[in-house]
């Protein structure tokens, strides 16, 4: 392995928390629709990307086939109220951990990118006021492809001017423990990733990234 020179971090799930947004908002749509939505389904949304997770709903779905124009549509009904949701956050939603472990691994020399999925994620860093915390950020926006495919981290090493084989990624999904996997990072996970059988370095809580060894 390459010298340990980044941090590429997972923004929903190992930054901040809006898995309930998400719910919400996925729930509201398919109630409307009539479709069975609920927390274990929308357990399987962690990680993936807004359309592919619409197709996810979709499986329960029993009308006439939908167009793609329709999708759309729904995937930006329910991103509306998502970030009616995402609006209500605050410097308060990131835990004094999170913000001070960022502060200490950049003060020790290592470079910050962020690799989420999301399309919402710069709205999200500066509601919580952390868009200054990272060296770089790739999100859903300058990728094609969504974890499992190893892109949005490909391109956060790139911004950064690094290769995979010297980034770190931390993930809370499967997805993004495969993603990472297959880009050749080291695939550090927390939280539920630390059960996973693919991570290389589980770790229990975000403080642990300033005591485990590199
Ligand atoms: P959006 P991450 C992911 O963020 C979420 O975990 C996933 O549930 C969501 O569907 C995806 O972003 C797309 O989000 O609809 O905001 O573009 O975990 O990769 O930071
Ligand atoms: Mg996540």
């Amino acid at each position: 392995m390459s010298e340990l020179k980044a941090f590429i971090f997972d923004l929903d799930g190992v930054i901040v928390f809006t898995d309930r947004f998400h719910y919400l908002a996925w729930k509201k749509m398919a109630d409307e629709l009539g479709i069975h939505f609920d927390e274990e389904i929308n357990h399987r949304l962690r990680g993936v990307g807004r359309m592919e997770s619409l197709e996810i709903i979709l499986e329960r779905y029993e009308g006439e086939p939908l167009s793609d124009e329709k999708k759309h549509e729904f995937c930006t009904y329910k991103n509306d109220i998502y970030r009616e949701y995402l609006s209500t956050m605050t410097p308060d939603d990131v835990s004094d951990d999170v913000r001070s472990t960022l502060a200490e691994l950049r003060a020790r020399g290592y470079k910050t990118a962020l690799g989420s999925s999301s399309k919402n994620a710069k709205y999200i860093l500066e509601q919580i006021g952390l868009t200054d915390a990272f060296d770089a950020i790739s999100d859903g926006t300058n990728i094609t492809r969504s974890k499992p495919d190893p892109e949005v981290f490909i391109k956060a090493a790139e911004f950064l001017g690094l290769e995979p084989s010297e980034c770190a990624v931390v993930e809370d999904a499967a997805a993004g423990i495969d993603a990472a996997n297959a880009g050749g990072f080291t695939s550090i996970g927390i939280y539920e990733a630390a059960k996973y059988g693919r991570t290389d370095i589980p770790i229990e809580k975000f403080t642990n990234l300033l005591t485990s060894p590199f």
